[in-house]
């Protein structure tokens, strides 16, 4: 979130609604596509796990390399159902839109809950708050297989990196790449997602159907829904001919997907849904995130580094030959240099880029 981005909150769905000018009542050709989809037979899944995957395993095999799904890692979750999340934080509020200017749009659970059971929208809106309530947070913990978290060193500057999704069927994420070259896991804690994954050095253009269709069609489509119905098979087709690899499947409840960084990814809800998910850095994604954090984000990069130097001699090192090979200019922080709440708080879930 930068300076010009404001927080607004609504007593109501309407007054929400109103400000939004978010008039959608599914027809029932849209009902039908949602049906459709969940008819459809989906693709090739990631492996799966229980969760006696080992950290080595995991960090040798899969991180930063291709996607696996790992089962009952929401132990800290598993007392997490509708009753219980209404009980506890229905006074919380919840970022449940961006505006067009980028303004977060937050409304109390009670509300969003009712607008959530008689809800029949197109695209609903969906809970994805990356500031978690300090009553939640305190039954947040990250699942033993993600250990690293380098982003840590950013401590209070840290840009958001972990967030609570929670929306009904139908509602979802654009196909988009996390930011800064970080990995994240998803972890459904109640419901369902059909998610499409595609590898990096797949054409932005064919992800996006830029390549697929035309631009008049292409306009249309900015929901879930219409992308997976409509340009999902068109690049599923182009992957089979052109042999490569992507994984089309469902998430069922207490399943964590794990996301390599640079991974293209879209998620559909196909049940009401819960998730808590979190991008991070590990030692197998970092040279790829150092690039991009100081292409993207110099100001904090130097900051990172900073405090890196202070506190990892080890992974001090790793930058300064980092730095040297791939030519990043960077200068340590002066005292008198200040990181201006604009580069910590930036939003970091690009979501649509
Ligand atoms: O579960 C979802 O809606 C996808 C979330 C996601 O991709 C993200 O947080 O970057
Ligand atoms: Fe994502």
């Amino acid at each position: 979130m930068n300076q010009s981005q404001k927080q607004f909150e609504f007593k109501n769905v309407d007054e929400l609604k109103i400000f939004l000018k978010y008039q959608q009542r599914a027809s029932l050709q849209y009902q039908q596509r949602f049906k459709d989809l969940l008819l459809q037979k989906v693709g090739q899944s990631p492996i799966k796990f229980d969760s006696n995957l080992s950290i080595k395993e995991f960090q040798t095999q899969y991180d930063a390399k291709v996607p696996v799904i790992i089962n009952g890692l929401d132990e800290d979750w598993e007392n997490w159902n509708w009753d219980y999340l209404i009980q506890n934080y229905k006074d919380c509020q919840f970022r449940c839109a961006i505006d067009d200017d980028g303004n977060y749009l937050k409304l109390r659970f009670d509300q969003y809950i009712q607008y959530f059971q008689d809800n029949s929208d197109y695209n609903p809106l969906y809970i994805f708050d990356g500031d978690i309530p300090k009553n939640m947070l305190n039954q947040y913990k990250i699942p033993y297989l993600f250990p690293q978290d380098y982003l840590a060193y950013l401590k209070q500057k840290r840009p958001q990196y972990r967030w609570i999704l929670c929306g009904p069927k139908q509602s979802g994420s654009m196909i988009h790449i996390d930011p800064y070259e970080t990995s994240a896991w998803n972890c459904v804690v109640l419901g369902k997602k059909r998610w499409v994954m595609f590898p990096p050095s797949i054409d932005k253009n064919i992800v996006k159907g830029k390549s697929l269709i035309s631009q008049e069609v292409l306009s249309n489509i900015n929901n879930p829904i219409d992308y997976f119905s409509i340009i999902v098979p068109l690049i599923k087709e182009y992957c089979d001919q052109q042999n490569i690899q992507y994984y089309d499947f469902i998430q069922s409840e207490h399943e964590t997907v794990y996301v390599p960084n640079g991974w293209w990814h879209a998620v559909l809800n196909i049940e009401d849904c819960v998730a808590v998910t979190q991008n991070y850095v590990s030692d197998q994604n970092f040279e790829k995130f150092w690039i991009a954090f100081n292409k993207e984000n110099p100001t904090l990069s130097q900051q990172f580094q900073t405090n890196v130097q202070q506190e990892n001699e080890e992974l001090y090192k790793k930058i300064l030959i980092l730095n040297e090979r791939f030519n990043i200019q960077i200068k340590s922080l002066q005292q008198d240099d200040n990181v201006s709440e604009q580069d910590s708080l930036e939003e970091f879930q690009n979501q649509f880029d």
